[in-house]
């Protein structure tokens, strides 16, 4: 992955374009994390806002920098702010902390969706292994399916753990290889259509705004 320096950058920048009252859909990963770092520097500063998390891994973050949390049935997020594995013309593969089903909701709900990344996560096209999240009980039906969609699936294993990597909640994840995409939006379509299916993390036509960042400076891209 890109530099720290580079995702540093990336984060703040988009932590800059929260302000007083703002709901914030804070996303998941080490890029996002220095956004939220910020956000709860800015919160000791006095900034009014409230956070809603996209995994174990969010909330316990911001509850450590100590930003107000609250949830979808009680707020709209005027802002979500989320990294990405690979980004290509706005649209994101997304999924590499086995997050982007509860990511997805937050980012989709969210009225601005601002995307944070070093600059190793840049494509022409997208390429990068699709995250499919799928029901326990599904997950050799739903390989079987991808298969027949041309990808190859990979159940990801865990590292600290024998056996599969759990999601938060409860569920497989299935890396699926499909080489470099030319309708990213028909592959989502189709990956949404699996019985078994929980989530995949093809985000298409989802982001407002991608903050890059490299060792030297940050480019914010608008769509
Ligand atoms: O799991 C996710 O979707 C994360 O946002 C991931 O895509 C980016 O994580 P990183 O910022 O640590 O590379």
């Amino acid at each position: 992955g890109g530099s720290d320096a580079a995702k540093r950058r990336a984060g703040e920048a988009a932590a800059e374009q929260v302000v007083d009252g703002m709901v914030v859909g804070l996303g998941t990963g080490s890029t996002t994390a220095y956004a939220i770092r910020a956000l709860g520097r800015a919160v000791e500063a006095g900034l009014d806002i409230r956070g809603i998390p996209t995994s174990f891994q969010s909330r316990a973050l911001a509850r450590e920098v100590g930003i107000p949390l609250t949830t979808l049935d009680d707020a709209t997020p005027d802002v979500a702010i989320d990294g990405a594995d690979q980004v290509a013309d706005g649209d994101l593969v997304k999924g590499g902390g086995a997050a982007h089903a509860r990511e997805k909701v937050v980012d989709a709900a969210a009225d601005r969706f601002l995307v944070v990344a070093d600059e190793s996560k840049r494509a022409d096209r997208l390429d990068h292994s699709i995250p499919v999240e799928v029901l326990p009980a599904a997950a050799t039906t739903v390989e079987a399916a991808v298969r027949d969609l041309g990808g190859d699936p990979t159940l990801r294993l865990a590292e600290r753990k024998d056996g599969p990597v759990v999601t938060d909640n409860g569920n497989l994840v299935l890396d699926c290889a499909f080489g470099a995409l030319d309708a990213p939006g028909d592959l989502a379509t189709r990956l949404s259509a699996l019985p078994g299916c929980v989530e995949h993390g093809l985000f298409v036509g989802l982001a407002d705004e991608l903050y890059v960042g490299d060792d030297e400076d940050v480019t914010v891209e608008r769509y």
